[in-house]
């Protein structure tokens, strides 16, 4: 346990930048713990990785990890994220945000990185509200639930994460929670060996605001929460409807191929590349 501990702290930048801003019990750092195991399980050399975050509590991952980092302004991560991941495809580049972040302002960028195919991992950490600034209601907010914005009930319907990535025409799409740490580590691991767009949906809790203003208790509470809702996916295709009722799925949604779009750029730039010995017959 100890060494592996330390091998999670190697990864720190911990002299730098800490002690960090996250609340004590939030899931953002369970989720980061699991993201760099997965890494390091995977072996990836940490100068070929490129975290890339936008603005929140999430978002502000990558400033306390030494990869290839870029903390970048509010919903527009996947824009930067796709720049740098074409001017040198080699990067891993993993995409950290939240779900205001990711799904309101960034919204449009979400579903349309979804659909380019390009090959970047995004971890969106789903605790139901916009911590950063004081609990605002957000696109994943449930129906009937509180926000700073919303003292009387949400009146909108909430975004299911998963299903719009999958619509939208993202390859690999999984859900996973910060309860079920273990497996989050696989979905994060099996996301960036996939090529093509990946998301992994991270259900974590606010104790701080949506928690006290839902009076949904403790960071441990919340994680009770999780634990008791979240089945499965193959145990869900065996259950009766009536045992799925207010329950979420975990685990791998969906995994499909489709030419990815570094490749196909590629692609078009060679169809017009001047071989040298003509540009210089051209003379
Ligand atoms: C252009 C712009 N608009 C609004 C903000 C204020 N702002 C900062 S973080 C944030 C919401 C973050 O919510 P989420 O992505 O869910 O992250 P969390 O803090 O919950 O992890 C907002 C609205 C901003 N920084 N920039
Ligand atoms: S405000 Fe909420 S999301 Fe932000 S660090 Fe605190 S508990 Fe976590």
């Amino acid at each position: 346990m100890e060494i592996i501990a330390a091998e999670t702290h190697s990864y720190l930048r911990a002299k730098k930048k800490f002690p960090n801003v996250w609340c004590a019990g939030c899931g953002i750092g369970i989720a980061l713990g699991a993201i760099i195991r997965a890494i390091d399980n995977l072996k990836l050399d940490r100068n070929d990785v490129a975290m890339i975050s936008g603005i929140g509590c999430s978002s502000r991952m990558p400033v306390y990890v030494d990869f290839n980092t870029l903390h970048t302004t509010h919903g527009r991560a996947l824009a930067f994220a796709t720049g740098v991941k074409l001017a040198n495809p080699k990067l891993k580049v993993i995409v950290i945000t939240g779900d205001g972040d990711g799904l309101a302002i960034g919204g449009n960028h979400f579903i349309h990185t979804c659909r380019r195919n390009i090959d970047i991992t995004t971890i969106l950490i789903n605790n139901s509200t916009y911590g950063m600034t004081g609990g605002q209601y957000s696109p994943t907010t449930p129906f009937m639930k509180l926000g700073t914005t919303a003292p009387y009930g949400n009146r909108e319907r909430d975004f299911d994460i998963c299903s719009l990535a999958k619509s939208a025409g993202a390859t690999f799409v999984a859900r996973g929670t910060v309860y079920h740490v273990t497996l989050l580590e696989k979905l994060v691991q099996q996301a960036i060996l996939k090529k093509g767009f990946s998301l992994v949906e991270v259900i974590s809790h606010c104790h701080t605001f949506y928690g006290r203003l839902n009076k949904e208790g403790t960071a441990v509470k919340m994680m009770e929460w999780q634990k008791e809702h979240a089945i499965p996916i193959q145990a869900a295709a065996k259950l009766p409807p009536e045992k799925l009722k207010d329950k979420f799925l975990i685990g791998t949604m969906w995994d499909v191929d489709f030419p990815e779009y570094c490749e196909e750029y590629d692609k078009v730039i060679a169809q017009f590349q001047v071989p040298p010995e003509d540009s210089e017959g051209k003379k």
